[in-house]
């Protein structure tokens, strides 16, 4: 089955979908192996290993590269995050088709201005465009899909602005109008009252999505039972983690001044050629090379 019709499936079938952000094939390969129904092929995280802030600064360019690469190593749906849709509704035709091209399953576009801010930064810039151009953006999405499971997921960042309940929710609406498959609602408060009031109050027979990153204690089985949100994306784990385990590893070696201390607690070269393929290539080798 194509990952875009996957998806599309998973999402209407499913009582809950779980992806996880990844910024190279690696990553995308591990979060295959631990489980992951797909891959988030996330913005921030992309930033981060380009060593640059999350706003509008990595191009359209990288980011879809990075893409292509990660839905060439997983059969998993990879949804892209594509930020604000790198300018107005004609910028998202070109990227949409771009995307799509690339074998991404679905693209999130987000309601704010291009250059975007990111999310979770406290004081960030979070001006969005009028309810009306961003329907535009949504309808231009789906007009540039050439393949029908092609999912259009719509991102309203009204909680993350401060607009309030009120607003995310005409927004959301507006949304879906404009023919959005999924709506995905952003929050940054440390608590998920405002997400979980928001999906208690969604009526519609179209799935949520939430990134609960600020509010971790809302687990699976808690958003399953909100009933109304069917995707959960774990935004920047993964990245977090490497951030941590470079500078724990990297540290050791320097104060220690050699690499004995750390041997044994990371993993193997050996791990790591298991994890690239080796062994696949070692058979191709038997087979083929004469
Ligand atoms: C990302 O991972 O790039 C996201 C999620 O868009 S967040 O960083 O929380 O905005
Ligand atoms: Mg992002």
């Amino acid at each position: 089955m194509r990952p875009t019709t996957r998806l599309r499936a998973a999402l209407r079938e499913r009582p809950l979908t779980h992806i996880i952000g990844a910024h190279n094939p690696l990553g995308a390969m591990l979060a295959v192996e631990a489980g992951f129904d797909g891959i988030w092929a996330s913005g921030f995280e992309l930033s981060a290993a380009m060593g640059v802030p999350d706003a509008s600064i990595v191009s359209m360019t990288q980011h879809l590269e990075i893409t292509r690469a990660m839905a060439a190593a997983v059969d998993a749906p990879v949804v892209a995050d594509i930020d604000t849709g790198f300018g107005n509704a004609i910028n998202v035709i070109h990227a949409v088709r771009q995307y799509e091209a690339a074998g991404a399953a679905a693209v999130v576009i987000e309601d704010k201005h291009f250059p975007k801010d990111t999310s979770l930064l406290a004081g960030g810039r979070q001006d969005l465009v009028s309810t009306s151009e961003f329907q535009g953006k949504i309808e231009a999405a789906r007009s540039a899909r050439r393949d029908a499971d092609f999912v259009v997921v719509a991102r309203t960042e009204a909680l993350i602005a401060g607009l309030g309940h009120g607003e995310a929710m005409a927004r959301a609406h507006a949304y879906v109008a404009a023919g959005a498959d999924a709506v995905l609602v952003h929050s940054k408060q440390k608590t998920p009252d405002e997400i979980v009031a928001f999906a208690r109050a969604w009526d519609r027979d179209i799935p949520l999505a939430i990134v609960p990153t600020a509010y971790p204690q809302l687990d699976e089985a808690a958003i399953q039972a909100l009933r109304t949100v069917r995707l959960v994306i774990y935004g920047n784990h993964g990245v977090r983690a490497i951030v941590g385990a470079l500078r724990e590893t990297f540290g050791q070696i320097r104060r220690e001044r050699g690499a004995a201390g750390v041997d044994a607690r990371i993993p193997s070269v050996e791990t790591v050629f298991e994890v690239q393929g080796v062994p696949a290539m070692k058979r191709d080798e038997r087979r083929f090379l004469r």
